[in-house]
């Protein structure tokens, strides 16, 4: 982990005084590298020296001259790589829609605090993120070119990682939800966001969705043959439904590895607008008939919404993490994810709660009668040799969790 002592934070607000407290609680935490400004101007002064260039910024949005929003506009025109956490009197879902913002802006946004701010709340935004610059500050994210990918895919570059999916009355591990992961010789493990658009846009998932699959398939049996009853979820992009011999090539995959096809969850996204529902509709149609079972992921939010649900057969719901993490204190996703139960279970499917990060969010999701939830607070994604000792070690954990629940 990267030493506090080391890392440079701006604080950025008018009142003098916050300047002070903000200081101070920082220096409490550990955190000596801080400047302040009360100007979004004076601090843009600071980008003209490269050494001088913040790792964090605490960014207050109501300021006189220049406000916090105009503030991150010309953080996005300097390329700022660093983290963000914003401060503000104003209510939480003007805070929430500005972290929204900031995100889409590709800056990492910690999250934001409400004046007055509480050390406690910073402590723990600081906290969650000092790991994340583990591996350096600034660790540079590249594109990667489609001959990259292309040569990754030919040389087998890429493993799958798997992440549980546990049952919320019993808290039993139902399945697993399959992850790409790119082993790059060169940049370390690289994730799918960073490759998947890609692949998909230049005609590459085919290849790779079928490695990943083949390989998953195979483990799910090993798995299956000593004795761990597990069902295995696929990550399929909208772009592996374009040609009809999709749906062949899953059953016949499921077939030889010899698992059952109702074992087998295809997790469908749709990243970008498609004109030709009909193959997709097709093959997918094909699958649910042998058995097969969809699930609409990241639901609501992009192109996963209703229409989805009304042209498809899914028979399964996960509620995207955007509306899961931090339900528990916010009205407005409490309403959204509500809203998604109460369609799965209006539409007979079962519901799955994503981005599960801490013990509020499980609990929150164990007292809505939510079907299965899956989150870093249950596992992270983990390498398939791992998955045996992770199942024991968590049985016993749920026991734990379970007697709480009763008590
Ligand atoms: O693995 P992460 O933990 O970073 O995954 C990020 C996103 O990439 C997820 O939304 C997931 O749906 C997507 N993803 C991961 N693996 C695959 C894959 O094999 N195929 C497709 N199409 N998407 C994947
Ligand atoms: O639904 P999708 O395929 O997008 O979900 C998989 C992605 O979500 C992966 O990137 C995985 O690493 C990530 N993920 C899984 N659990 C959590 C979590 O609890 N919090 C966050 N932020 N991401 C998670
Ligand atoms: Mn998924």
């Amino acid at each position: 982990m990267v030493k506090k002592s080391v890392i440079k934070i701006l604080v950025l607000d008018d009142e003098p005084f916050m300047l002070k407290l903000l200081i101070y609680m920082l220096a409490e935490l550990g955190f000596i590298q801080v400047s302040t400004c009360e100007s979004g101007r004076a601090a843009l002064e600071l980008f003209h020296d490269p050494n001088r260039l913040p790792d964090l910024i605490l960014l207050d949005l109501n300021m006189p001259d220049m406000d916090g929003i105009e503030f991150i506009r010309h953080l996005v025109d300097r390329s700022y790589s660093g983290g963000l956490i914003l401060i503000s009197g104003e209510n939480e879902r003007i805070l929430q829609t500005v972290e929204n913002l900031v995100r889409a802006h590709k800056i990492m946004a910690l999250g934001h605090l409400q004046k007055p701010v509480n050390p406690k709340e910073l402590s723990a935004l600081l906290a969650k993120w000092m790991p994340l610059c583990s591996g350096g500050l600034r660790a540079a994210t590249r594109a990667y070119t489609v001959d990259e990918v292309r040569a990754a895919v030919i040389h087998g570059e890429f493993m799958n990682y798997y992440q549980p999916k546990v049952e919320v009355a019993s808290g039993k591990v139902m399945g697993l939800e399959c992850l790409a992961r790119w082993r790059h010789p060169s940049d370390g493990m690289v994730f799918p966001d960073q490759f998947i658009e890609v692949a998909e846009e230049h005609g590459l998932i085919d290849a790779l969705t079928r490695a990943l699959l083949s390989e998953a398939f195979q483990q799910t049996a090993v798995w299956q043959d000593n004795g761990l009853d597990l069902r295995i979820a696929l990550n399929i992009s909208m772009d592996n439904l374009t040609s009809l011999g999709f749906a062949d090539y899953v059953v016949h995959a499921a077939y030889s590895a010899g698992i059952k096809p109702s074992d087998i969850v295809l997790e469908v996204t749709e990243s970008r607008l498609m004109k030709n529902l009909t193959v997709p509709l097709e093959i997918l149609t094909r699958l649910r008939l042998k058995r097969f079972s969809l699930s609409i992921d990241d639901f609501g939010t992009g192109h996963s919404s209703l229409n989805q649900l009304r042209d498809f057969p899914f028979d399964e719901l996960k509620v995207d993490r955007g509306f899961v993490h931090g339900a528990a204190n916010n009205d407005t996703l409490r309403a959204i994810y509500g809203a998604s139960l109460s369609l799965a279970q209006q539409l007979g499917m079962k519901s799955v709660a994503e981005g599960v990060e801490d013990r509020a969010d499980w609990d929150f999701v164990c007292s809505t009668g939510c079907d299965f939830a899956q989150g870093y607070f249950i596992a992270k994604p983990m390498p398939a040799s791992e998955i045996p000792n992770w199942i024991s070690a968590w049985e016993t954990e749920v026991k734990n969790l379970m007697e709480l629940r009763l008590t």
